[in-house]
């Protein structure tokens, strides 16, 4: 990976400054202030590192992120990122398809969907002491939503291995949900016949599903979703279906009600 000039902007729109993608997280286990992540998440030891992958496949297995990031292939993915908070970025990923990695370990035909979950260190994260959230962060998605090959596990952005505040070493990018889907500080990943119960929605049912997907028409109880700030930029924006993805990932939501579905 060399520099950024080789970069395409993603549907024409510049990419977000480095400083402001790693200055301005969305990190619980360090802070729910955006701006302290970065200071808090300095000192997190990401080295060694093991990510577990087991429950309904044919061929469980443990690697450390070093293996991951030599046995599949790395590549560069700029992706738009929306905030259920209205908020969004532009950002150059590294990284490797989730589907790569299901593909080794061979789902079992039982399986239906893939259970995330973020690595339970209070000792280093101030946060996990926060009583009022379930921890450790835990995440799904549908079993054809983690084989799309928009699905990445990030490894990187901006040419540079990933940054603590960002997740490192390991998290999850789903473009066209909400930033909240993609769980950072991947420790274990389950393939589950069960819809699995994320963090956000045994904190707040009403307000964060399982499924959400960036959707303008179906406003958060709280806010709105039809614009969003676009962090660089003056004004807002319009926010789009499927934060702009919806010739891709469209299909998979034939025929389910996106409003009950949330
Ligand atoms: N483990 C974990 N993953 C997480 C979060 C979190 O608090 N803990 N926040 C989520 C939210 S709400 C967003 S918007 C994105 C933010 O990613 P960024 O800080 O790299 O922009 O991470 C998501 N992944
Ligand atoms: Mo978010």
């Amino acid at each position: 990976m060399t520099g950024t000039g080789a970069l395409t902007p993603e549907l024409g729109d510049a990419l977000t400054s480095f400083e402001a993608i790693t200055n301005y997280n969305n990190y619980y286990e360090f802070s729910t202030d955006k701006e302290a992540v970065a200071r808090l998440a300095k000192d997190f030891p990401t080295s060694p590192w093991t990510v577990t992958v087991g429950g309904m496949v044919s061929n469980p297995k443990t690697y450390g992120i070093e293996d991951l990031l030599k046995k599949f292939t790395q590549e560069e993915r700029i992706y738009r990122l929306r905030c259920v908070e209205a908020w969004s970025m532009v950002i150059p990923w590294q990284g490797f398809r989730l589907a790569d990695l299901l593909a080794e370990v061979e789902p079992t035909s039982g399986a239906q969907y893939v259970r995330f979950e973020s690595i339970y260190k209070p000792e280093a994260m101030p946060g996990q002491k926060d009583p009022w959230y379930a921890w450790p962060y835990v995440e799904g998605l549908r079993l054809d939503e983690a084989m799309h090959d928009l699905t990445l596990l990030a490894t990187g952005l901006y040419g540079q291995p990933l940054p603590k505040q960002d997740g490192a070493p390991l998290r999850l990018v789903a473009p066209w949900k909400y930033g909240f889907k993609s769980i950072k500080a991947i420790v274990k990943i389950d393939l589950v016949a069960e819809q699995p119960t994320s963090l956000w929605m045994s904190a707040a049912p009403h307000e964060y599903g399982f499924y959400a997907n960036v959707n303008p028409d179906v406003p958060h109880p709280r806010w709105t979703q039809s614009s969003e700030r676009r962090i660089g930029e003056r004004g807002r924006r319009k926010t789009l279906p499927f934060n702009g993805y919806a010739d891709e990932v469209a299909p998979l939501y034939a025929g389910m009600d996106l409003r009950v579905n949330y």
